[in-house]
């Protein structure tokens, strides 16, 4: 009989907070660790020896189930097995050049070039909350230098494994440490959102955000759903360029959503994974976290380098918690470490510091800019030239959204079995909710989609 956990241990022997707080997604894993000791206590070996034939005999995994794929990075395994001269990737967000080809940004080539000449440089573990300085300019190219949090040492900053991971070790910590385990998450929104947050032992629950029928932001559902939250419910926000919709709040919108979730003590966790995709300026694209930031009030944040930085499989993030006094920020750093020391030990040191080679030094940071900009304008003349092609040839239907929408994606509002047809007919790739990457378009391609779109419509409308 293996032990069962009936209460969490006190193992945790830094935990200042209440161990009764760990959920039910964490006692699931603490059985499972606790079954796997209790198995090697009984010698594996002997059993091993016993049973001569073990090796022939059918796979301890013969039970296991196949996984379905994964709903946007399955798309490109689906696009990778096709044949097809013309297939076209608008899938997984990732940026392409006119060519169609990956892009490895300038200033991340002549960072990684810098890092490679400094022979003083050694592969030696970071810290379990990795680099310093990567972790002090993350916070301020989010917060803003001269916010108020970051000028009174009030922010707590970790380095993750790009913004999936920050938010996982932010929601790890909250399911922890927070009185309210309920994360509202906005519909629709990113699909890994829930995944990651029940995963971390959150409860999920849903906002209105989009609405269908005008293209654009439930406003008024949105402001229904915050005013009934439990008081103290914790909020994921995208900070701009919203994925999957390409709607954003207005700056006015955004100062309602925030007196009201300041009134009602709601918890802001920010998810910023396009900062300067969306306008194509680092501080335009802030501008909602730092309202937030400028209130006194608390707030997480989740930064992502993926796509800005064009840092997709360097994995580079960070969370930043803005608490209200530099001693609870203290405190709540060494129960991040708690987090993360079990989890992955410390963070990868490369794509870090490429970052932070970027970010310290003002002539690589304006070269940023200008390629990030660059990005954005590529993005946002796709968008045009997608509606114009559009237009031209008199497809039914109001394609203004194209242009309307914000960042990365435009959603389309073509349903499941449109994007089959797309897919099947003329090998566009796409996720099933309409969703395509504008990013994954260049001028060649766009003739192609508009022949897709058209005959979609107007054959399965
Ligand atoms: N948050 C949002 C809103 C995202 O869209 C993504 C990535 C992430 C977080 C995580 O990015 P990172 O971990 O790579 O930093 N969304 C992509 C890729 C671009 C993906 O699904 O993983 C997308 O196609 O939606």
């Amino acid at each position: 009989m293996s032990p069962q956990f009936t209460s969490p241990p006190n193992s945790d022997a830094h935990s200042s907070s209440s161990t009764s707080s760990i959920s039910s997604a964490s006692d699931r894993r603490l059985n499972a660790l606790v079954r796997h000791l209790a198995a090697e206590e009984s010698s594996p070996m002997d059993s091993l020896s016993a049973s001569p034939t073990a090796a022939r005999a059918d796979s301890v995994f013969a039970h296991v189930v196949q996984g379905p794929e994964d709903p946007i990075l399955g798309v490109t395994v689906a696009y990778n097995k096709d044949q097809s001269p013309n297939k076209v990737n608008l899938g997984v967000g990732a940026y392409r050049t006119e060519e169609g080809k990956p892009l490895v940004l300038n200033v991340v080539r002549k960072a990684e070039q810098k890092l490679v000449n400094d022979m003083s440089r050694v592969k030696e573990y970071l810290p379990i909350v990795g680099l310093a300085e990567f972790n002090k300019l993350s916070a301020r190219l989010i917060l803003g230098s001269d916010s108020p949090p970051v000028q009174e040492n009030r922010v707590t900053t970790v380095q993750c494994l790009s913004g999936t991971g920050s938010l996982r070790v932010g929601g790890e910590f909250l399911a922890r440490h927070y009185h309210e385990r309920t994360i509202y998450i906005p519909t629709p929104t990113w699909g890994n959102h829930t995944k990651v947050f029940t995963l971390a032992g959150l409860s999920v629950k849903n906002y209105r955000y989009y609405d269908p029928a005008t293209r654009g932001l439930n406003f008024q559902g949105l402001l229904e759903d915050l005013g009934s939250a439990p008081a103290g419910a914790v909020v994921l926000l995208h900070a701009c360029a919203h994925n999957p919709t390409g709607v954003d709040p207005t700056l006015e919108q955004w100062e309602q959503i925030r007196q009201l979730m300041r009134s009602r003590a709601l918890l802001p966790f920010f998810d910023s994974a396009y900062q300067g995709f969306a306008s194509g300026s680092l501080d335009a694209d802030a501008q909602s976290v730092r309202r937030f930031a400028a209130d006194g009030g608390e707030l997480l944040v989740a930064q992502s380098y993926a796509k800005n930085m064009g840092l997709y499989g360097e994995r580079v993030g960070a969370l930043s918690i803005v608490l209200k006094t530099s001693e609870v920020a203290t405190k709540v750093e060494s129960q991040l470490k708690l987090v993360i020391r079990p989890m992955y030990s410390n963070p990868p040191i490369h794509g870090a510091s490429i970052v932070a080679t970027i970010l310290k030094d003002r002539d690589l940071f304006n070269e940023w800019t200008i390629e990030l900009k660059a990005m954005a304008d590529r993005i946002i003349s796709m968008r045009h030239q997608l509606f114009d092609s559009l237009r031209a040839k008199g497809t039914p239907g109001d394609w203004s959204h194209i242009i309307k929408q914000i960042g990365m994606f435009t959603f389309t509002g073509l349903n499941p079995e449109q994007v089959a047809f797309m897919t099947k007919e003329y090998h566009i790739y796409m996720t099933s909710d309409g969703r395509i990457s504008m990013a994954g378009l260049s001028s060649r391609t766009v003739p192609h989609l508009t022949e897709a779109i058209h005959a979609a419509v107007t054959r399965l409308a």
